[in-house]
């Protein structure tokens, strides 16, 4: 399928999957959640995620942050998924964009990465990642989506064991400028 908001390349052995819609209606291993560094929940893909999952997200969210104080910036936590399909939640909070260069390109470059090598190590073979920032914290789309892809795609043509990547984006602008980024990227290869 490739209509206007959906967009599929295989690169190596896995599918890169560009999608407009709700990410707690995907059915994967891994749903990646915009967290903040207290997993105190919120408003946007954070609050969605904890409305459609349940309860027993929050009781291990507070669990986790009992135990460390706070999840630092670019790290990741997964938890059950409680009701969603999906087996894990990862937690990773992104970071707050100032002005672009107080270090957030390698912050959010870390949330991806991070996510991936757990993903790989929980032996989950499908993820899906919502844009990672570009909401509440306010990092530009168009930034964000060239850092969102770029990390993505060195990863996957690097490491082998997960099946499909999906960017799954809420809203039409986020999904035609993470597509405009795919394209551009694409033809840059050729
Ligand atoms: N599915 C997919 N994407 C979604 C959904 C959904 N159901 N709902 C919103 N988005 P944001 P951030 C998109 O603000 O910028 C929270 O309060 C949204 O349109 O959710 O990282 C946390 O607790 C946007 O494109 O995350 C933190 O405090 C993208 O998800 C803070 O916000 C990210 O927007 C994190 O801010």
């Amino acid at each position: 399928m490739n209509n206007n908001y959906f967009k599929e390349i295989h690169i190596k052995n896995t599918k890169l999957i560009l999608k407009k819609g709700d990410i707690t209606k995907e059915k994967v291993d891994v749903i990646v959640n915009a967290a903040n560094t207290g997993l105190r929940g919120g408003g946007g893909v954070d609050g969605a995620i904890h409305r459609a999952g349940g309860p027993k997200i929050m009781e291990e969210c507070r669990r986790i942050i009992t135990k460390i104080g706070h999840l630092p910036t670019g790290k990741v936590v997964a938890t059950t998924a409680g009701n969603l399909y999906a087996k894990w939640v990862f937690h990773t909070p992104g970071p707050i964009y100032k002005d672009g260069n107080s270090g957030e390109e390698k912050l959010l470059e870390s949330c991806y990465l991070e996510s991936l090598k757990l993903a790989l190590e929980k032996g989950a073979k499908t993820i899906a990642f919502p844009s990672i920032s570009t909401g509440v914290y306010g990092y530009p789309v168009k930034d964000a989506s060239k850092i969102a892809l770029k990390s993505v795609i060195n990863f996957i043509k690097t490491n082998h064991g997960i099946k499909e990547v999906r960017f799954i984006l809420f809203d039409e602008y986020t999904f035609n400028t993470y597509l405009k980024t795919l394209t551009d990227f694409l033809k840059d290869q050729t």
